[in-house]
């Protein structure tokens, strides 16, 4: 094990530069230790999915704890067309993370997991006891075995090395520097991208599926201060659901009636039901966290809506979006010479295809 003077932790985040490594990035800051120090990664420093790349990273920054959050994410229609990826990807990275943090002499990892692993035959709520009694939601089981396997490899380290790797398992996420992708995204940052969309175009939201599912939503920001509440306090491997109450569960027509406020979008919304619903609910028991922190506040939905919803807004220019998907909708609005300015100015396949089409 290594020993750093002073006790000094270096923190090192993987997937640093997304969702939870932004607003964990923005929380610390916010609450700093004089003896902590993050080191926030992103894609472009090492492919985690190369063993090499990633030992070279952890010989440069030596950490003494890593929040492992880097994985291939995406909502549920992504998850559909690529579990293959989903779980080879994750397998990858997750054992190059884990298998590095045992050979640096790493003290503390807190890998990443997602309630949509638990089983979709089960009793309600879940609890984290749960965790292996049968088989993910048909939707997303790639994503979800490979993340199961980290509780596995948690305990396997603890029992072979002694080493204090442990999970934590937060249901939907959502807020700033999201992923707003509509083909890949999770449903809040679809909604959000959309409606900015049907806004412009004073036109209804349209909301995928029956709107019936139902989910709890917990906030970035939520999240991250429950990451640094880990990474500080909880001693145990076995893996914790971070996640609001029960009664904060809402359907996804909830959900998308609060993104549409937060524009205030004057034509409503409408539902496609020729797209699919995916798992019915999810609902999880937040009793251990509970039991840790009874007095943790959660910010209300709506605020956390609606600040989601400012920040897209206020940074719609960097936001990650998809280039093709926004290309096609403008494309067809500026061939009716609509919006020009705002089409050259943003994007250099466009001039080409503006260039194509004059
Ligand atoms: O966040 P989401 O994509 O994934 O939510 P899951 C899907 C629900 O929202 C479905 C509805 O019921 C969709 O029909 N929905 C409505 C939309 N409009 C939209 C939209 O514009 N985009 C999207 N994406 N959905 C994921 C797992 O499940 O949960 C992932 O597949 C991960 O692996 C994530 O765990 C947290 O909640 O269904």
């Amino acid at each position: 094990m290594t020993q750093i003077p002073g006790g000094r932790k270096i923190i090192l985040v993987t997937g640093g530069s997304g969702l939870v490594g932004q607003a964990i990035k923005k929380v610390s800051e916010e609450d700093p230790r004089d003896d902590e120090t993050f080191i926030f990664l992103s894609s472009n420093d090492a492919d985690l999915k190369d063993p090499n790349a990633t030992e070279k990273l952890f010989e440069k920054y030596r950490p003494t704890h890593v929040i492992h959050l880097a994985a291939m994410v995406g909502g549920l229609f992504h998850n559909m067309k690529h579990n293959l990826d989903f779980l080879r990807n994750n397998i990858l990275i997750n054992d190059n993370v884990l298998h590095n943090s045992y050979k640096f002499g790493v003290k503390k990892v807190i890998s990443c997991l997602s309630t949509c692993i638990f089983p979709d035959k089960t009793t309600y709520p879940i609890d984290e006891t749960m965790i292996h009694n049968g088989p993910p939601h048909p939707s997303n089981f790639g994503y979800s075995y490979a993340k199961r396997m980290i509780d596995v490899q948690n305990h396997a380290y603890h029992q072979q090395h002694g080493c204090h790797f442990t999970s934590v398992i937060p249901t939907n996420v959502f807020g700033a520097h999201d992923n707003y992708n509509l083909e890949d995204s999770h449903v809040i940052p679809g909604l959000i991208h959309k409606a900015y969309m049907a806004k412009k175009e004073g036109k209804p939201l349209s909301v995928y599926g029956s709107g019936t599912p139902l989910r709890q939503f917990i906030y970035s920001l939520d999240l991250a201060k429950l990451f640094l509440w880990v990474l500080r306090e909880y001693e145990e491997i076995d893996p914790i659901i971070l996640s609001v109450d029960e009664a904060s569960e809402v359907s996804i027509a909830q959900v998308a009636q609060m993104v549409a406020d937060a524009f205030q979008l004057e034509h409503g919304i409408t539902l496609d039901t020729t797209k699919a619903d995916g798992q019915h609910k999810k609902t999880a028991s937040n009793n251990k966290l509970r039991a840790y922190l009874p007095d943790f506040k959660f910010t209300p939905l709506k605020d956390a809506i609606e600040e989601s919803v400012q920040w897209f807004i206020q940074n719609y220019d960097k936001a990650h979006i998809s280039l093709l998907v926004e290309l096609s909708t403008d494309f067809k609005n500026m061939v009716m010479g609509y919006d020009r300015v705002h089409y050259f100015g943003q994007n250099v396949v466009g001039i080409i295809m503006c260039l194509f089409s004059l």
